[in-house]
């Protein structure tokens, strides 16, 4: 009897896991199986097939780990690291093994829908019905073609988030000249870290995150950024804190941020730093820095007479130095850091005099050092000033561009696509009425002039209807009406516009879509991947599909060759010529003949079969105080004073800019904005934060966990249910206190409390932590989905966007996501 009971289960299994693509089916078999009997026969009965591996690149992070995905009999079973990616070394954080379940993600659009619900909202059903892909295109192409015939092609815009390179994001910039519109490309960067970006283009020239000589450094300033939490590329971050921490000399690491977070816990110092005023410390270690003589001389120069004359509050003559790779450092002493000592920094930063002196010699004296920061300093409105006075200590020490220092990342040897879009352009492309349109989020214009992006602004401006109103709007893997600071903005701008949504999954900006096109996941599309800054050597993965799509879905960069075919005139025939994504990067690979990788990776084929090209060295060094190139064998050619500012140092003065000339160019505005004299906005300098929540008493931060996937996490059950670790946190997250500044408020460990800003409230549950600072409140960001599937909607506590007020650093146009401040009190 047992055994027919078995049996039957076992049939049944196998009719519900019918290999026939029945995904949903088999997961649901898979729950329904209790006892180990019915396992070991279902393990039993697994068909036998051949195993498959294929390369790919892990979508959740921007560390963009090379991944082995392992298919047998059409279904992904298993995904590992890489060992042939140099980020991944055979090895994946957590998240990157459950990728299987985006791709088996039971709440998956399954094909192109469009909405018949014409009202908008939370609670509004879309009314999502099939339409075949010629429908969809030929409708969108249709609104598209008819903008342009009214000369309103500007009212389009696509907005992106993670664009991942030439097969996606990289085809935007075409788009916006042929069809001839400025929001072609509306990027995240501005509600991501584009603080630190802006930080060091005002100091040295480029407009981009470091690469970073991890294993040869002595020693890590680590300001605001979860090097073992997030830091960029966040695996390979792990692997290098084991070589860090167990090498010798062994790295040594202060931590500064504004909580314990794990990466605080593995320092050999850390350092609890008032928010918002990581400036006011850097200012002071780079005081002690030159006035116990520690600055490196190679690089920075030297007094004339060779003796040291910094000395707290007294001024110098210029004439007394002789700077190096340094522009405005006596000045900069002078006119700020004279009087900016310890004592001075404990004030504002909370961070005792000595702590600030002690880290200030240890890192002026360890050579190399790396002081690094990311969105923690940056999310103020004072960010980029802060970001700037944290990357002039690398200038003092000499790490730029040398062993164990900071460096720019290069990017990939890729070849010209086969068709120029200069030779595509009509009239209208050239000189229409569109060119003299701003872009929707007023990004590099009067109201943003530093800025690259400004995304969050682009909903409310179009509630204003200033500087105009959008007509369509495409969005690639972004969801603002949920990840923007006060994301309700959004839900009301979006109302009017028609919404064209590319999400494999039915997210917040899904469920407001007049047309969904749902993209392939991404073990399902072939796609390329340059990396973020890493070591500084080029390099480029690729995304080789695992198995053919399992639903009617397709890779963004299609979609938009697709629309751009149905464009008329010579737009049209341009992606004609460009026809398909994979004929985009058999181009871009084409470039590989003349470059061939390390690993062998000289075409398209072999970029397939391996899945990353990369070329070492690191092309650039600095070799105590004199700039070089690789020549083959060794750093031996001699850069010159011109080629180090065309090519490395690109400041007006081709020097590290303590006195800023990309700031100074925007006197106006900077006066302006924050109220900085004219004469003295170049400066690295102390600038007071301006806090949101009036006279709310307490700090509010959303930091990243290991297990957050950005905004695109929460609907993989294995990644939320232990999201937290560190408070304990399982399916959902708790708001993590000071228990001195809950027990003051009459909150115990575990009650429901309201946590309240300018714009209103969210409930949580409270978790004592005793490691955090007092006058600060945790709570991880992720959780609080009102859509974005089963395991997202309404789980856990109130989402925090929507109590983070919409303000911005003027300078970077960063989102001040950490900077408003809140209340607390008992639900
Ligand atoms: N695991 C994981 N890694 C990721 C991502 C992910 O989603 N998950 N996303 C990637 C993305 S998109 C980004 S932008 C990066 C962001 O990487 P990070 O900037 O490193 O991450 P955050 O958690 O935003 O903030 C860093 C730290 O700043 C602290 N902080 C807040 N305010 C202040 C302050 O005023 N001063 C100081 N000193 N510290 C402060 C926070 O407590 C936090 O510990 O991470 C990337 N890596
Ligand atoms: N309160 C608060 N808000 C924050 C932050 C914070 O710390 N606190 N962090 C900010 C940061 S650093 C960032 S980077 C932003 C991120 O914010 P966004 O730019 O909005 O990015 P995601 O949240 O990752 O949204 C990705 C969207 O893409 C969809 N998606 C997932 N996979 C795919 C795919 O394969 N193809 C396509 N086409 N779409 C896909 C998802 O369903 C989701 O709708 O959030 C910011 N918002
Ligand atoms: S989530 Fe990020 S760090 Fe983790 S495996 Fe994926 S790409 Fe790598
Ligand atoms: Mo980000």
């Amino acid at each position: 009897m047992k055994i027919f009971q078995a049996m039957m289960s076992r049939r049944r299994f196998l009719q519900a896991s019918g290999t026939a693509g029945a995904v949903g089916a088999t997961a649901a078999g898979i729950t329904g199986l209790t006892g180990l009997t019915q396992a070991k026969e279902a393990r039993a009965s697994r068909p036998r097939g051949e195993t498959k591996i294929t390369k790919n690149i892990c979508h959740q992070c921007p560390a963009r780990c090379g991944i082995d995905v392992y298919t047998t009999d059409g279904r992904v079973h298993a995904i590992y690291g890489d060992t042939g990616n140099p980020i991944a070394n055979g090895k994946l954080c957590p998240k990157g093994h459950l990728g299987s379940y985006f791709l088996y993600d039971p709440d998956r659009f399954k094909g192109p829908m469009k909405r018949t619900n014409p009202n908008k909202g939370r609670n509004e059903d879309p009314g999502f019905v099939p339409i075949s892909w010629d429908e969809a295109f030929d409708t969108i192409a249709a609104r598209l073609n008819n903008l342009r015939e009214r000369g309103e092609s500007h009212r389009f815009a696509h907005f992106y988030g993670r664009g991942w390179g030439a097969s996606d994001a990289g085809l935007y910039g075409d788009f916006g000249k042929l069809y001839g519109t400025p929001n072609a490309a509306i990027g995240h960067a501005s509600m991501c870290a584009e603080g630190s970006k802006r930080a060091k283009r005002a100091t040295d020239g480029n407009d981009s995150y470091n690469s970073h000589d991890l294993r040869k450094t002595n020693y890590l300033l680590i300001m605001g950024a979860s090097f073992l939490e997030a830091f960029r590329p966040y695996n390979n971050m792990m692997q290098m804190w084991g070589e860090m921490r167990s090498k010798s000399p062994k790295t040594r690491v202060t931590t500064v941020d504004v909580r314990m977070n794990p990466t605080m816990a593995a320092s050999d110092r850390a350092l609890y730093i008032k928010p918002a005023t990581d400036g006011a410390f850097a200012l002071a270690v780079a005081h002690v820095i030159l006035t116990e003589g520690l600055w490196e001389r190679d690089f920075v120069g030297d007094f004339t007479n060779g003796r040291n004359q910094f000395e707290a509050g007294k001024t110098l003559s210029k004439d007394a130095f002789n700077e190096k790779w340094v522009h405005g450092l006596i000045d900069w002493w002078n006119e700020e850091l004279k009087d900016r000592t310890p004592e001075w920094a404990e004030q504002i930063t909370t961070i005792a005099a000595k702590d600030i002196r002690q880290t200030a010699i240890e890192f002026g004296s360890t050579r190399p050092a790396m002081a690094i920061f990311e969105r923690g300093p940056t999310g103020h409105t004072n960010g980029t000033y802060n970001g700037m006075a944290i990357h002039s200590l690398n200038a003092l020490v000499g790490s730029l561009f040398a062993e164990g220092g900071l460096g720019y990342q290069m990017g990939p040897a890729y070849g010209a696509l086969p068709v120029n879009s200069d030779d595509y352009l009509d009239d209208y492309a050239r000189n229409g009425a569109w060119k003299n349109q701003p872009r929707i989020d007023m990004a590099r214009t009067e109201r943003w002039p530093m800025t690259s992006h400004m995304m969050q602004e682009a909903g409310p401006n179009h509630l204003k209807g200033d500087p105009y109103k959008m007509d369509t709007a495409m969005f690639y893997s972004t969801n603002p009406i949920w990840t923007a600071p006060n994301p309700k903005a959004w839900e009301e701008a979006l109302k009017d516009v028609f919404i064209i949504d590319t999400s494999p999954f039915p997210g917040e900006t899904a469920m407001f879509a007049d047309i969904v096109l749902p993209e392939s996941t991404y073990l399902e599309r072939l796609q390329d991947s340059p990396t973020y800054p890493f070591e500084g050597w080029p390099m480029t993965a690729l995304r080789v599909p695992a198995i053919d799509p399992i639903y009617d879905t397709k890779h963004f960069g299609d979609m938009l060759i697709e629309i751009g075919k149905r464009i008329n005139g010579p737009t049209g025939e341009f992606y004609k010529k460009l026809d398909n994504i994979e004929n985009v990067l058999r181009h871009r690979a084409a470039g590989f003949a003349n470059a061939p990788g390390d690993n062998g990776v000289n075409d398209f084929e072999s970029w397939k079969e391996k899945g990353v090209w990369y070329r070492k060295p690191y092309h650039w060094r600095q070799i105590r105080g004199e700039f070089y190139e690789w020549e083959g064998e060794s750093y031996s050619k001699r850069m010159t004073p011109a080629e180090v500012k065309e090519k490395l140092l690109r400041t007006p003065s081709g020097k590290f800019e303590f006195k800023s000339g990309f700031l100074e160019q925007h006197a106006d505005y900077i006066n302006r904005e924050m109220g900085i004299p004219k004469e003295r906005v170049g400066y690295v300098q102390w600038v007071e934060p301006k806090h949101t929540g009036g006279n709310r008493d307490l700090y509010f931060v959303t930091p990243k966990t290991p297990m957050h996937a950005e905004g695109r996490g929460a609907n993989i059950p294995h990644a939320i249910s232990i999201h937290q670790p560190i408070a304990g946190g399982r399916d959902t997250v708790y708001l993590e206190v000071n228990p001195e500044t809950a027990k003051a408020r009459g909150i115990r460990n575990g009650d429901r409390v309201r946590i309240t800003s300018d714009l209103g409230s969210i409930e949580a549950e409270c978790r004592y932590v005793a490691a955090h600072r007092p006058d600060t409140l945790v709570l991880p960001f992720e959780f609080g989905h009102w859509a974005q599937g089963r395991w997202a909607k309404d789980r856990g506590p109130g989402h925090s966007g929507e109590i983070t007020a919409n303000v911005s650093d003027p300078i970077s146009g960063l989102a001040s996501y950490y900077t408003g401040k809140v209340s607390l009190e008992r639900a």
